[in-house]
Formats: structure tokens, C-alpha cells, sequence
């Protein structure tokens, strides 16, 4: 495949009015008629080009009712050539396809017995030929005919038409969406399914049709899925001022799919994953991250359905905003500070990481082999960010006035970011030009924060800076906003006046443009210490000069949950690595400083803040995070050290630790039923959390297994199985056999039994989980099972995958030469661990340059990964 550029970008040359599309469904083969009516756009271009050609066979080609002979069109890999079309004309096309055999899980394919399919980016190329891009938007009417007793359900797009029987055993559905959509979110579905339904009624009164379809056996587990639906519904009401627009909400939950989930409209596919879920077999996490995915998919329909992309480089105009959407939906529904918090882990766990790295790309990114390799934490999530910081710098009402003025120009449009930047501008009269380098600039900025006195004043300078990425070596200086606080000798906050900042609700607003900026802040008292950042106003790296006495005065003062967080992290971080740094020949030579020790117990004590907050506070900055801040990785010193650091709070506060743990259960048994308010939800996290130090006594395998036998729910049984399987218990393989006893046939809770092997730090773990890829529930065809198992393995156990011996590259680029046979899609994201080497040490490089090299000469390689490997060994 050719790279294709955004400087490259035209319109088309034919737009498509009306599609109509009849699926003629068999078992294992698929019959799909197009009736399409185009419209020339462009009176240069004489022949009509569409999409399509890869996994399905051409049948007939009509024009304007004509049966068109072979000389009137040329089909080739990639596409189909009418030649010479009139102005308007509507072209009819047959194609068979072959659902069963799609183990790509693009276009249509079959999962659980039942046809569903994944359009977004270019699946729909794969059902029949035709403009597959996001600007040619049309009104699509669509026939479903199959089976009735196999598929009595017949899903598609838009609200439900006519149904009736056919001859030998068949039926019919017909489905009509009015609203013009590109081709990426057309959807089919046919099953045996059941069904969880609701109704909704909107702000004007409309009554909206709600409908989950699952496995039968599943319908139990999707009552939180539709009460998110609903909380998700009013939010965008309430927040935003955005209704449903049509009369039907369907959502299918399927075992095999690519993503978390997709925005088609009127007809969301969800992975299982992020639908299904009841307090035995899904945790607190994931019950969060099923009403997160909801609300994202259905934000999407104001938000890359009503308005969608012109093209995929404008990705991060849907996903970003998307994106910030739901972390504001989860926020409002649940804690802001702790949300903010899950949400920066994840932006340095996946984002900073790929921005530091050879697979850097901006949010709109200018240049791309195969789009689905975009997808990434970077349009994503450092998109989100971009949105969050024009919210702070624009102000919640502009962003709502510009939302407004958005949908007002572009509803019905396939528009840009610029576009949105342009709306944001307007409603605020803020100037973002300089802002919009966001959007085309790559790597994560650091802000390096000095003080300097000046009489009774404090001198605050920022300068910031940006390492090269491929393709960019130099950077201009970033518009940010910086948020900051001041904390008083006393431990009281302080708000100095500010020549250049701007006091708000929660903190000081400074706006930074220039490279290096100063702000005077007046009559400080000494001994006052500066909270910055606050709720990471900005995704940068900050670097600042406090003391490891201000750190702590900060932990124990600053009343901005966020900040409190953020700076004990720092200090967490800053004293392992110390002790990382002590290592000689994997024997410690520092043991834990005694102030940060001190503090670690003062939070383990503090009965006064909320438990869910508590367990943050003491998570340990993960090995992966640690990593980051180092020149050259050292996996194991950075395994031990965060180890001893953990084995040394347990002795220094272990009778706090059991204590604190004993409280948190005592009160958990003293509720009557499991329940997932805020406080039980932070009583668990808690002693979750705690079971990690508790590991490290002498009552650890004691507490642990009793733990795991006494669970009466997912949350608190995996978090002990977790512990277990990376422990040396004598009980620990007693507990993996009967957990996957208990959960045989539960796929998703068999995935965690995968991640929990996946993720063990254990000596043996490697071997294991070699091992693992021919255990009878493994599978190359399901992609939660391989991110479970390999994912997992690849991402986050660094020990392991990064042993000595390059055993563990090997293991993985095997793999993704086996997968990219089965899913190019899923394989191509396991590729991104392996790219990582230039912060390894020599020996390490070499490996795994190695094993990039093996899978860039294994056979018949796929785009998806020759393009990520070819940029990774750069
Ligand atoms: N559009 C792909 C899945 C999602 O971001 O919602
Ligand atoms: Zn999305």
C-alpha cells in the first residue's frame, strides 16, 4: 500500500445521494446488492473509482438499469473503474462475500454463531464497492433477508422498517436512517440473540426505543449498560443541550471484536467486554469502564455522526472530543479528582510512551500507510487533552457556546479540526492559531518551573521544550494554560496577586505561549510552596525545583486532591529510582529514606480522606512509569528496587497496613449486599490495594488466600488471584486451577485468569506464559484473549518481557507473525513494545532489533504491521 498524505486531500469526485443496500444472508456466504445514486462533483474526472475488491467476488455491474459488459469497467486489488459515467446515475452491484471465513473482523464477519459488522475505518470496502470515505455522505435504506429461525433478529442502521416472511423458513427487515452517514458507520446485524429493553424519553418528550441484544444467557449482565445509556442520554441533554435524534437506540454485544466498541448509528456493536457486567464476574474497573464506553459511543452521535470527519487524518476531531466527553460524563457521575487521576496514569502509562518513541505521530497526523495503525493513545488521548486545555483556556461557557456554534455551521458536514478550532474561537474571541500546533506537533513538551525571591515576591519562570520526533526535529513553543496554587508556611492556601495570571475557583490560571515566560506572584511569605499543574492542565512532562521537604510539606497540605496525588507520586518515584540507581549486581544498597517512610504511614493512617483516594495515594508509580524516567531502562533493578521498596513500607507500618485492611473488610461484611456506591467502591480499592504490601509479611499468604476464598465478587477475587498468581504461595496453583474451574466458559473472566498469569512476576512467569499459547482456551482468533495473554505480557510486565535472554521479544514476534495471518488489525498492535529499544541497553537493542527484523522478513507481511515495524527499526 502507498503512504497518502493530508497536503494530498481532495474532494470527491462523485458524491453518493441514496444507497440502498439488500443482504441476502446464507450460512457461511453472504449475497449483497448496492443500488447506489451518484452525482458527479468533479466535470474533470470522466470515470467513477470505488473502494473494494479484497475478500469478495464481483457478480454484476448495472448502470442506470444496464447489464455492464467487461469492457466497461476494470476491477483491480483495491478497486473498481466504471468508465465514463454520466452526470447522475445510479449503479447497482452484486457481490458475494464469505462472512465465516473473515477472521479480520472488518467488513462483515461472523462471531458467536451470529453476522454482525466493523466498518469503521475501510470494512465497508469488504461488503461492496464504493466511495469508501468519510466525506461521501448518504441516506441509506437497507433489506436484510436470512433464516428466521437461526437469525430472528434483523438489525441495521437508522429506525426499523418493514418485516415480513418469506419462502422456505426465511423472513425479511427493512431499515431506513435519515440522516446522511458515511460509509463507516453502516451496520448490519442478523442472530439469535436476546434482549434487554427500555424506553427514554428526551427533553422535547420524544420517546426513544432502547434495546441491548446479547447471548440469552448474558441479558443479566447488561442492566448497567442500559442504566449508563440512559445516564448518558441525559447528561448530553443537560451538559450540552444534545437530544437523540432518532426513534430506536440498539446496541449488540459481541465476543469478537477489534475494538472496544463502535459509534455506528442507531446500531452500536459493543465488545462483550465493555457491556457485560454483574458483581461476580466483572470488577469495580471494569463496571467503570462499561458506563464510560456507553457514554463515548453515544456521545459519538452528535460528535462524529451528526458531524463527522472529512478525512481519517481528522480522526482526533471525533475521538478527542469523544474522548473528553466521556472522561467529563464519568467525572460528573462519579469523582472528578479520581477520574482525573485514572485518566493522566493512562496518559503517561500509553501516550507518553508512543510520543517518546519511533511510532510518534501528531493528533492529526499527516501522513499514514494504513489508518487503522492511528488509532492510537496519542488521537485519542493526548486528543482529549487538547480539548480539556482549549476548555481551560476558553472557559466552560465559550466551549459550550462553541459546541453550539459547531453544530449550528457543521451539522450534516464532514469537517476538520480547524473547523472546530475556527467554532471555539469564534464563541470565546481567544485567538488559537498558535494553540492549533497541538493538533501538528508531535512529542510531549517539558515545562522546567524555577522560583527566584525578589523582595517580598516570588519570581515563577516557565520554560518549556520539545525533543525531536521523526519527521520534526525542531519544535515551536506550545500555547498551554498552567494551572497553580500556593500553599502558606502555615499549610494554608495562599492566593498571591499575579501581574500575568488569573485567579479561578481552583487555582491560578497562567497562560504560557512564549518558551520561557515569568510571573510574578506578590508578597509571598517565605516558606510558602507552589502547587503546580494542578489537574494537568496540560500533557506535559514538568520539571520543577521543590525540595523533597516541600514534596512532603505539599503531600501533607495541598487540599487539591489532584495535586496531592501527583506530587507523592513524584516523590515516590524519585525515591525508587534512587534506590534503583544503588543497585549493584541485583543487591540493594540504599534502603527507603526514613521521611518518605514516615509520610508513606501518615497516609496509610489518615482516616480522614475518602479510601478510593487512600489506595492512589500508596499505588506505587507502576515499573512501566518508572521506566520512563530513566535514560536507559533497567528492567530488573527497576523490578527489585520497586519491590523492596513495597517490602520495606510493610515492615516499617505493618501492624497500620493490617489494621487499615481489617477496617476497610469489617466494614465491607457490615453492608448487607455488594453494592457499588462511592464508599463501598473505596473500601474495597483500599484493601486491594493493601493486599499488595500485605504480600510482602509474614501473614501475607495467610491474608491473601483468605482473601480470595472469602470474595464474594470479581473486584475483590481477582485483586487477590492477581497477588497469588505473582507470588511463591503454596496455594497459588490450588487458586489458579479452582479459578478457572469456577469461570470455565465465562470468556471474559477466563481472560482474567490469562492476565493475572500475564502479568506475574515470578521467576518462572516467562515459561508459563510461553506455555500458555497452547492451553485449550487460548485462542489466535479472539482479540480479548490475545490482549489478555500477549498484550498484557508485552505492555505491562517489563521484567519479563524484557528478559536477558531476548526470550521474551521472541515470544512476541512469533506472535504477531502468527496473528497477522489471522487479524492484521490485532497483530499490528503488539508491535509498539518491540519498537521501544533505543531506551534499552546495548544488548537488549540488539534483540530486539532482531526480532523486528524477523517479522519484517516473515512472509506475506500485512500494511498494518510492515508499516509499524519498517518506523520502529528506523
Ligand atoms: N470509532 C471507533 C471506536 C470508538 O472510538 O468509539
Ligand atoms: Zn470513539
Amino acid at each position: 500500500k502507498q503512504e497518502i498524505f493530508l497536503k494530498d486531500y481532495t474532494s470527491p469526485a462523485f458524491m453518493a445521494e441514496t444507497v440502498d443496500l439488500l443482504f441476502d444472508l446464507d450460512e457461511d456466504t453472504a449475497i449483497v446488492t448496492s443500488r447506489v445514486t451518484y452525482k458527479r462533483m468533479d466535470s474533470g474526472q470522466s470515470n467513477l473509482v470505488l473502494n473494494g475488491g479484497e475478500f469478495m467476488k464481483l457478480l454484476s455491474v448495472n448502470l442506470d438499469g444496464h447489464l455492464l459488459g467487461e469492457d466497461a469497467y476494470v476491477v483491480t486489488e483495491e478497486t473498481l473503474t466504471v468508465k465514463s459515467v454520466p452526470d447522475v446515475f445510479t449503479l447497482t452491484i452484486q457481490t458475494e462475500l464469505y462472512p465465516a471465513d473473515n477472521t479480520r473482523l472488518e467488513g462483515l464477519y461472523k462471531s458467536g454463531g451470529n453476522f454482525c459488522t466493523q466498518c469503521e475505518a475501510e470494512g465497508f470496502r469488504h461488503i461492496t464497492y464504493f466511495p469508501d470515505r468519510p466525506d461521501v455522505m448518504a441516506v441509506y435504506t437497507v433489506r436484510i433477508e436470512a433464516d428466521k429461525a437461526r437469525y430472528p433478529i434483523l438489525l441495521s442502521n437508522g429506525n426499523p422498517g418493514k418485516t415480513g416472511d418469506l419462502p422456505e423458513g426465511r423472513h425479511f427487515a427493512e431499515w431506513y436512517d435519515p440522516y446522511p452517514k458515511p460509509s463507516y458507520l453502516f451496520a448490519v446485524v442478523a442472530g439469535n440473540l436476546g434482549v434487554l429493553s427500555d424506553t427514554y424519553k428526551t427533553k422535547s418528550g420524544k420517546r426513544v426505543d432502547l434495546n441491548i441484544y446479547a447471548a440469552e444467557a448474558d441479558l443479566e449482565k447488561c442492566h448497567h449498560a442500559m442504566a449508563a445509556l440512559k445516564a448518558s442520554m441525559k447528561w448530553d441533554e443537560d451538559v450540552f443541550g444534545l437530544e437523540y435524534d432518532l426513534d430506536v437506540y440498539n446496541i449488540l454485544a459481541v465476543g469478537d471484536f477489534n475494538m472496544g466498541a463502535m459509534e455506528n448509528k442507531g446500531l452500536n456493536v459493543f465488545n462483550t467486554k465493555y457491556v457485560l457486567a454483574s458483581p461476580e464476574t466483572a470488577t469495580d474497573a471494569d463496571f467503570d469502564h462499561v458506563e464510560g464506553v456507553i457514554g463515548h459511543e453515544y456521545f459519538h452521535n452528535w460528535t462524529g455522526n451528526r458531524v463527522t470527519c472529512r478525512d481519517w487524518f481528522q480522526l482526533s476531531l471525533k475521538e478527542g472530543l469523544t474522548v473528553f466527553r466521556d472522561q467529563e460524563f464519568s467525572s460528573d457521575l462519579g469523582s472528578r479528582a479520581l477520574k482525573r487521576i485514572d485518566d493522566v496514569r493512562l496518559l503517561r502509562a500509553a501516550q507518553f510512551p508512543e510520543d517518546a518513541g519511533p511510532l510518534a505521530h501528531s493528533v492529526r497526523p499527516d501522513h499514514y500507510v494504513e489508518i487503522n495503525n492511528f488509532y492510537t493513545a496519542t488521537v485519542y488521548n493526548k486528543g482529549a487533552e487538547v480539548i480539556r486545555m482549549m476548555h481551560r483556556l476558553i472557559g466552560a461557557q465559550a466551549f459550550r457556546k462553541g459546541m453550539e456554534l459547531y453544530f449550528n455551521r457543521h451539522d450534516g458536514q464532514a469537517v476538520t479540526c480547524d473547523d472546530f478550532a475556527a467554532a471555539m474561537q469564534d464563541s470565546s474571541g481567544k485567538n488559537l492559531d498558535q494553540f492549533k500546533l497541538w493538533y501538528s506537533q508531535a512529542g510531549t513538551p517539558t515545562l522546567t518551573v524555577t522560583r527566584e525571591r525578589d523582595g517580598g515576591d516570588i519570581l515563577l519562570t516557565v520554560h518549556q521544550s520539545c525533543p525531536p520526533t521523526p519527521g520534526q526535529p525542531e519544535k515551536e513553543p506550545n500555547h498551554l494554560p498552567f494551572l497553580m496554587g500556593w500553599i502558606g508556611p502555615n499549610g494554608e492556601p495562599l492566593e498571591p496577586a499575579c501581574s500575568n495570571g488569573v485567579w479561578q475557583e481552583d487555582g491560578c490560571l497562567l497562560e504560557i505561549s512564549n518558551s520561557t515566560e515569568t510571573f510574578r506572584f506578590k508578597d509571598v511569605p517565605t516558606g510558602s510552596v507552589p502547587s503546580l499543574l494542578r489537574t494537568f492542565t496540560a500533557p506535559v512532562h514538568l520539571k520543577h525545583d521543590l525540595s523533597k521537604e516541600e514534596k512532603l510539606f505539599l503531600m501533607s497540605h495541598d487540599r487539591d486532591p489532584f495535586a496531592r496525588w501527583d506530587i507523592t507520586q513524584d516523590l515516590l518515584r524519585v525515591e525508587i529510582l534512587r534506590l534503583v540507581d544503588s543497585y549493584k549486581d541485583g543487591k540493594a544498597q540504599e534502603t527507603v529514606d526514613k521521611d518518605v517512610l514516615d509520610a508513606f504511614g501518615t497516609v496509610l493512617a489518615d482516616e480522614s480522606a475518602d479510601p478510593a483516594f487512600i489506595a492512589e495515594l500508596i499505588l506505587l508509580p507502576s515499573e512501566n512509569d518508572l521506566g520512563q524516567y530513566m535514560d536507559v531502562i533497567k528492567p530488573e533493578e527497576i523490578y527489585l528496587a520497586r519491590t523492596q521498596f513495597i517490602s520495606q513500607v510493610a515492615d516499617a507500618h505493618r501492624d497500620i497496613v493490617l489494621e487499615r485492611y481489617k477496617k476497610c473488610r469489617e466494614m465491607l461484611e457490615n453492608q448487607a449486599q455488594y453494592s457499588l456506591d462511592k464508599n463501598s467502591k473505596g473500601l474495597r480499592r483500599l484493601s486491594n490495594t493493601l493486599l499488595g504490601f500485605i504480600k510482602q509479611t509474614s501473614s501475607g499468604e495467610d491474608v491473601c488466600c483468605e482473601h480470595y476464598n472469602n470474595a464474594t465478587n470479581m473486584t475483590d477475587q481477582f485483586a487477590a488471584l492477581s497477588v497469588i498468581a505473582s507470588s511463591e504461595f503454596q496455594c497459588r496453583n490450588e487458586i489458579l486451577a479452582n479459578f478457572y474451574h469456577q469461570w470455565k466458559g465465562e470468556d471474559l473472566v477466563i481472560d482474567k485468569w490469562f492476565m493475572a498469569q500475564a502479568m506475574s512476576r515470578r521467576d518462572d512467569a516467562l515459561e508459563n506464559i510461553v506455555n500458555l499459547i497452547d492451553h485449550p482456551d487460548f485462542s489466535l482468533t479472539n482479540p480479548n484473549r490475545m490482549r489478555s495473554l500477549v498484550m498484557v505480557f508485552a505492555g505491562q510486565n517489563q521484567r519479563h518481557f524484557h528478559a536477558n535472554d531476548g526470550r521474551g521479544y521472541n515470544f512476541l514476534a512469533e506472535i504477531i507473525v502468527k496473528v497477522d495471518k489471522v487479524n492484521p488489525q490485532v497483530a499490528a498492535r503488539l508491535v509498539a513494545p518491540l519498537g521501544r529499544w533505543k531506551k534499552l541497553d546495548p544488548h537488549r537493542q540488539k534483540l530486539m532489533k532482531t526480532s523486528l527484523d524477523a517479522i519484517l522478513n516473515a512472509k506475506h507481511i500485512s500494511d498494518d504491521v510492515g508499516e509499524l515495524v519498517a518506523k520502529s527499526l528506523a
